[in-house]
């Protein structure tokens, strides 16, 4: 029975701790918004992860301390392929898969004046809040989704609102033969 309440008493810390983050809106402690249906092909789950606004507010820091992307698995057979995108933290993102060219590492694009990256061979988004497809972007809490064809190659998955690209916002995801 101890250990039972020692672990509650740290569950109710872990909550307190979160909610304090991110100034009460703590979007991972409550139910999704809404969930995507069944998507066709091989699914990437994606996770888009930030610790909110307040922590942001005294610049970008050092590269990827600050926000996240997770795509799981990171590898998967050419096809179709469908993400399905959860947004765990308090502000909206997005996903945009852009293709990497042999040798490109992953995070290493340059910003433009306008804070994003360049889109240029973008082969579909995940932007568009409870539903498929493109729009302008996903809430907190919420889900987005798209089904894509790719073909073998490196690709890297990104969030292109202002600034997070260079705060962590982009991971690998390879499609093989
Ligand atoms: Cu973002």
């Amino acid at each position: 029975m101890r250990f039972h309440d020692v672990r509650l008493a740290g569950a109710v810390s872990a909550v307190m701790f979160t909610t304090v983050v991110a100034g009460g809106a703590a979007a991972q402690t409550q139910p999704l918004k809404c969930t995507a249906p069944p998507l066709p092909g091989h699914v990437v789950n994606v996770t888009l992860a930030d610790m909110g606004p307040g922590m942001m507010s005294d610049g970008p820091g050092p590269q990827g301390m600050r926000m996240r992307l997770f795509a799981t698995p990171a590898k998967v057979p050419a096809g179709t392929v469908s993400l399905r995108v959860v947004n765990e933290g308090v502000i909206a993102h997005e996903v945009v898969v852009l293709p990497l060219a042999s040798g490109q590492a992953p995070g290493r694009r340059d910003e433009g004046s306008d804070q994003r990256v360049d889109e240029a061979g973008s082969l579909g988004e995940a932007s568009h809040d409870c539903a498929a497809g493109k729009g302008e972007g996903i809430s907190p809490g919420a889900m987005g989704w798209t089904t894509l064809t790719l073909r073998p190659g490196r690709y890297e998955l990104v969030c292109n609102f202002p600034g997070h690209y260079v705060r962590g916002m982009y991971a690998e995801l390879d499609v093989t033969g």
